[in-house]
């Protein structure tokens, strides 16, 4: 891999697409998943490849549904395995909730291969290798869940995704956070709560927060999630978009 100097104006967004390249040569990532980071960086450069305020927001609220959550489920798909591993690990601490892998191009190698390296990066226990449930309405492989994973959650965080299994999770009463860099994406349109930002840096944020607000009442909690407005969040993200920066 060539090294990329700390100096260079994009070696975040540089050094992002080479592990999912590492992702792909470890067989974590499906080919396709570059083509995924491909769309998400052309936003991410469209955003200022930065968090913006109304998505920081987002993550907070995200932080405290989490936490408000009878069970909570973080779903990992290829993508989020190469990217951020032990900070998905790191947030289903801090937050209570279980991690599972999910996968649109689905092998049993690439699950196991996702659910070792999760465990190298810290997890204990990793849902979505049993299988023995499914999402109504969907008939590609990402309909298979674990029955008391996935199909028991009420609060699933989808980072990272095409829109049907997010529209699918939001008929089944489940609350979703979806983390996707495009605004205009069916995914964060489904969510209850769209947080508008690269998972690189999502992720961490979110953890913060659950951290901030570990020792908060639930009835704090609910206030800060009533108070969320989704298509606000959306609007904002789409603005900074079109303006070139402004929210
Ligand atoms: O590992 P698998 O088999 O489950 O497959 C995963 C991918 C991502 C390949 C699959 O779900 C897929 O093809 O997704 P799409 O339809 O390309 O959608 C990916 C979405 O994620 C797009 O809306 C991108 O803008 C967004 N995205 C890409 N990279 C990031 C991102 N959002 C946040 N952070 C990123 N780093």
């Amino acid at each position: 891999m060539t090294e990329i100097p700390d100096d260079h104006p994009r070696a975040e967004s540089l050094r992002t697409r080479h592990r999912i390249e590492d992702g792909v040569e470890k067989g974590i990532t499906s080919k396709q998943g570059l083509i995924a980071e491909g769309r998400g960086e052309a936003f991410d450069y469209l955003l200022g490849e930065r968090t913006l305020p109304s998505a920081d927001d987002a993550e907070r609220v995200a932080a405290a549904q989490l936490l408000l959550a009878d069970h909570a489920v973080l779903s990992v798909n290829g993508n989020v395995a190469a990217l951020v591993p032990g900070q998905m690990v790191e947030l289903a601490e801090a937050t209570g909730a279980d991690v599972e892998v999910n996968l649109f191009n689905r092998t049993d190698e690439r699950v196991d291969a996702i659910a070792d390296h999760l465990r190298d990066h810290g997890a204990e226990e990793v849902k979505g290798l049993a299988a023995d449930a499914r999402i109504p309405g969907l008939d590609h492989e990402r309909a298979k869940v674990d029955a008391d994973g996935i199909g028991d959650a009420d609060v699933v965080l989808v980072p990272l995704e095409d829109g049907d299994r997010a529209a699918a999770l939001a008929e089944m009463g489940k609350t979703e956070i979806v983390v996707d860099l495009n605004p205009m994406s069916r995914s964060p349109r489904a969510a209850a709560i769209p947080v508008i930002d690269n998972v690189v840096r999502a992720i961490p944020r979110m953890t913060e927060h659950a951290r901030d607000l570990a020792d908060t009442p639930d009835d704090e909690l609910e206030r800060i999630v009533a108070e969320f407005d989704a298509d606000e969040a959306l609007a904002a993200a789409e603005r900074a978009i079109r303006t070139g920066g402004d929210e």
